[in-house]
Parts: structure tokens; C-alpha cells; sequence
């Protein structure tokens, strides 16, 4: 064998040994192969030599470049063999031949009273509106007779923003909006307004098994002429049996709201207990669930309706407590707790 030729090859086979990467790899290719490669020049000068020379070396350098071709194919195989192994001892095991899980999502409690609320409220012709989270002062107490300094305020214990703004803690934040929104057809077209409009509420509050931080709540209003009490407790009473497909023991006294005249707390008769007394409802066997009361006259001007011609009700339903009531959860911080065995429990009621 020529000499040329067997150093040739030991020195690339060396090399092929020591190299790592794809990167390394075609360097060598045109190293030994391209066009100013080390065996393209032995095939370039072989013109030089006689024909016998030409023959005996032409052979051998030829096998020489498919072996290197060939090895250097080899190489990029395995080099493309490792990667996929890597990237599939990263991944995490899925066994794609199993069959795909069952396994569902379910709704929350709270999120299946508020759809059962909404249900019945729509039935009479409601509109289900939504609110920010972040309101003003004006919209959460000026525009519901609670002025600045009003010892009112101290009834929600609020959180402010740096630019003013606050936490919702109330729903009745909404309330200004929605009348300025529906007014003009009440007074064009004589359509009652007549919204619901859920939505999650923030207090600083010292948490207990009836009171958290972040809860949610469901206003209501309706406004037309001639609305009286009479109006509202047939509402509330629809409501409470369209939730729990039974006759459910209530009781409506008054109660101090800025923002109705006359105002009233409808406590329920606590679920959990049966009335005796617990934890639930801080031993009194009755739960505050959904005040309400005659939407007082300058809570209509706000909201641009003359109280000389029209009145209407309005209630705050606690919709956190109505699912503890309805779901026998003794702990209100439960259904913020984020267990998906617990919450996943209430599904088959949708
Ligand atoms: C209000 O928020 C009034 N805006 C309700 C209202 C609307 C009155 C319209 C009249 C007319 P109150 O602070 O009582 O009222 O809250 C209403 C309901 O929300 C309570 O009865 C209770 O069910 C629920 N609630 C209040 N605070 C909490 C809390 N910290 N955790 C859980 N639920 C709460």
C-alpha cells in the first residue's frame, strides 16, 4: 500500500475519533474532502504521475474517499442518534399508547350557586352584568349616599390604591353605573331595569369560618314605577327556592344601609346547624346572607332617575356563604383553599 495513503488514513481515522460534534465533523469533511481537502489533492496531482503509478494509486485513493465518506456518514448518524436520546430522557414520561384520562374538570361551588342564581334571575328577565374590581371612590360610597367621613365607611374595612382607587367591597359599586346605563330606555321606552351582576369582593377582614378577605357577591336591582317591598321579597324567595329546590327558613329584619330606605338583613336559618348554633354561624343559628332594602332616593339621582317617579329595590346576596349553606361547607376559608379533592365533590349538581 502507498505510503501516502496509509498515513493518510490512520491520521483521519484518529481524527474522526476525537470529534464531537456536527460542527467538527463537516470541518473534517472539508478538510479531507472539499475541494482543497487533502485526498481531492492526491486525486488532483495523480495527472502527474505515469500510467502505471496512476492506476495502482488511483485504486487505493479511491477506496480511501468512499471510506472516509462513508465513515463520515456513519459518524453524523450517530451524532444525530445521541441528540434524540437526550431529548427524549428530558421529556417527561408519557406512555403514548395508553388510552387518554377521563378524568374532568369540575366547577366550583361558588361558581355553581352563582350560575343556579343566574338561572332563576334570567327566568324573570334579568340582565347579568359584570363589573370592574377595581373601583372608584365615588362609584363604591359618593354615589350610594355615603359621603367622605361618613362613619358608614367604617362598616367595610377597604383596601385603597396608591392612586385612589379601591378594592371593590361591595357590590353595590356597580349599582351608579348600571342605572346611568339603563335610564334612558326606563324613561324612553318604559323598561324596567331589571340587573343582577356578581362579583368578587375584597375586605381587610380577620378571617373566620364565615368571613374571608375575597368572597363574592350578587347585586341585584330592579327599578320601575310603582316597585314596592312586596316586589322584593317575592324575588328573594324565588330566588332562595330556585337554589335549593326547597322551602328554606328565613328571616327578614331591619338593617342600616346608606344606600336603602327602609333597609333589611335576610338571614337564612344556618344549614350547617340546623339552627342549634356553630362555628358557621358564629352560634346564633342564623347566617347574614343577603340584605336589601327600597333603593334610597339619592342613590336613584345619582344614577340620573327622578325618585319622585320611580323607586325599586336592591339586595346583596353573599354568594360565598350561599354556597356554604347550600354545600354544607362549615368553613367559608375552604372554598379558598384551593383542594381539588374538596371542591371537585359538587359537580354532579350541574
Ligand atoms: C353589603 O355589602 C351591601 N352592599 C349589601 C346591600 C346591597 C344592602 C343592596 C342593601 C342593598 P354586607 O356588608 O352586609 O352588605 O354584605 C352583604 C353580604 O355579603 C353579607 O350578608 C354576607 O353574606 C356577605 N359578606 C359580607 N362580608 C363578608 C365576608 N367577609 N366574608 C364572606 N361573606 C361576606
Amino acid at each position: 500500500m502507498n505510503e501516502k495513503i496509509s498515513e493518510l488514513r490512520n491520521q483521519f481515522e484518529a481524527e474522526l475519533r476525537s470529534v464531537q460534534n456536527d460542527t467538527e465533523l463537516e470541518n473534517m469533511r472539508v478538510a479531507y474532502l472539499g475541494k482543497k481537502g487533502s485526498i481531492t489533492a492526491i486525486l488532483k496531482d495523480m495527472g502527474k504521475l505515469s500510467d502505471e503509478e496512476r492506476r495502482a494509486l488511483g485504486q487505493e485513493v479511491n477506496v480511501l474517499k468512499d471510506e472516509a465518506a462513508e465513515k463520515l456518514a456513519a459518524k453524523k448518524e450517530e451524532f444525530a442518534r445521541l441528540e434524540l436520546e437526550k431529548e427524549i430522557n428530558a421529556a417527561p414520561e408519557i406512555d403514548i399508547s395508553m388510552p387518554p384520562t377521563l378524568e374532568r374538570g369540575s366547577y366550583h361551588p361558588i361558581t355553581l350557586v352563582q350560575r343556579q342564581c343566574e338561572a332563576v334571575f334570567k327566568s324573570m328577565g334579568f340582565a347579568v352584568e359584570d363589573y370592574s374590581e377595581v373601583v372608584t371612590d365615588y362609584e363604591c360610597f359618593e354615589a350610594l349616599n355615603i359621603p367622605k367621613y361618613h362613619p358608614a365607611r367604617d362598616m367595610q374595612d377597604t383596601y385603597y390604591l396608591e392612586n385612589g382607587q379601591l378594592l371593590k367591597s361591595h357590590t353595590s359599586a356597580a349599582q351608579n353605573a348600571i342605572y346611568k346605563k339603563y335610564k334612558k330606555a326606563l324613561v324612553e321606552d318604559g323598561v324596567p331595569i331589571k340587573a343582577i351582576f356578581p362579583g368578587r369582593c375584597f375586605r381587610n377582614e380577620a378571617t373566620d369560618a364565615c368571613h374571608e378577605n375575597t368572597f363574592f357577591q350578587m347585586e341585584g336591582v330592579m327599578v320601575d314605577k310603582n316597585i314596592s317591598i312586596s316586589n322584593l321579597i317575592f324575588f328573594m324567595k324565588t330566588m332562595l327556592s330556585g337554589v335549593f329546590n326547597r322551602d328554606i327558613k328565613v328571616r327578614l329584619r331591619p338593617g342600616f344601609f346608606p344606600f336603602v330606605e327602609p333597609g333589611f338583613e335576610l338571614d337564612i336559618n344556618c344549614e350547617i346547624c340546623g339552627g342549634a348554633g356553630c362555628p358557621s354561624c358564629k352560634h346564633s343559628g342564623w347566617l347574614e346572607l343577603c340584605p336589601c332594602g327600597m333603593i334610597h332616593p339619592e342613590v336613584l339621582k345619582a344614577g340620573g332617575i327622578d325618585p319622585e317617579e320611580y323607586t325599586g329595590f336592591a339586595f346583596g346576596l353573599g354568594l360565598t356563604r350561599l354556597a356554604m349553606m347550600k354545600y354544607g361547607i362549615k368553613d367559608i376559608r375552604d372554598l379558598n383553599g384551593g383542594s381539588l379533592a374538596s371542591m371537585s365533590q359538587f359537580t354532579e349538581d350541574e
